[in-house]
């Protein structure tokens, strides 16, 4: 099988991008990694929008063939690759998981969307730093939500397994530090994932990207 993985640093591709390398380190399987360069408009020529006419990352392309969107991209590795144990097996459980994936990326990760990008969803500057205020909210209590899920948590998400949920956790506390949110400020999260990051596929993802937990500026 050839799968290509279309990413940018720090973007949520790093989902993907981690769960790839997991699956390279449990079966051999390899992936080719293709920077997709933002700032210059790389994902808007006709070519990517070929690809993805949403214009965004991730784009996992196997044997020639694009899919998008990163639930059904996780959803589509863990059924190739089963012994790499992203998912669990037990269709309750495993429908948890999915429930939890699909919350991050329509919920969470959304809400930090208005944070950074809020010229897109108000005109005026006071309307724009109102809609990045109240975003910043919502967002951390999205990350005390997430924080409450990996309470239990031994060492990563499901136990000693790197999994896609650990690399969605890591990026949008990352992202926190955009919102303003201090990760100390979530000391069990943080704690988490340290963890997580000295993980050999998220060291390797976090290499290739060049990026660290180093987002928040206190102000
Ligand atoms: N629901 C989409 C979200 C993808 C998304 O928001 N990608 C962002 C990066 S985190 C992007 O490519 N943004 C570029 C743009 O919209 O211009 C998915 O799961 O793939």
């Amino acid at each position: 099988m050839n799968l290509e993985l279309y990413f940018a640093p720090g973007a949520c591709s790093f989902v993907p991008h981690v769960t790839l390398e997991a699956i390279r380190a449990a079966t051999g399987q390899g992936f080719e990694p293709k920077l997709v360069k933002l700032h210059k408009g790389e994902h808007q020529t006709p070519e990517y929008l070929a690809m993805n006419p949403n214009g965004q990352v991730p784009v996992l392309v196997v044997d020639g063939k694009p899919l998008t969107q990163i639930v059904a991209i996780c959803d589509y590795l863990d059924r190739s690759f089963p012994e790499a144990g992203l998912l669990p097996a037990e269709p309750w459980a495993r429908a948890q998981a999915l429930s939890q994936l699909a919350w991050m990326n329509n919920t969470a990760h959304p809400t930090f969307t208005h944070v950074f990008r809020a010229a897109e969803f108000a005109e005026s500057e006071a309307a724009q730093a109102e809609v990045k205020k109240l975003a910043a909210a919502r967002f951390r209590k999205h990350l005390e939500r997430i924080q409450g899920w990996i309470a239990g948590a031994k060492t990563y998400w499901y136990g000693e397994r790197i999994t896609s949920h650990d690399a969605y956790a890591f990026t949008l506390l990352r992202w926190g530090g955009y919102a303003g949110i201090d990760p100390k400020s979530l000391p069990s999260y943080l704690a988490y994932v340290e963890r997580v990051m000295g993980a050999t596929p998220v060291a390797a993802a976090l290499e290739r990207e060049r990026i660290r937990l180093d987002t928040y500026k206190a102000a």
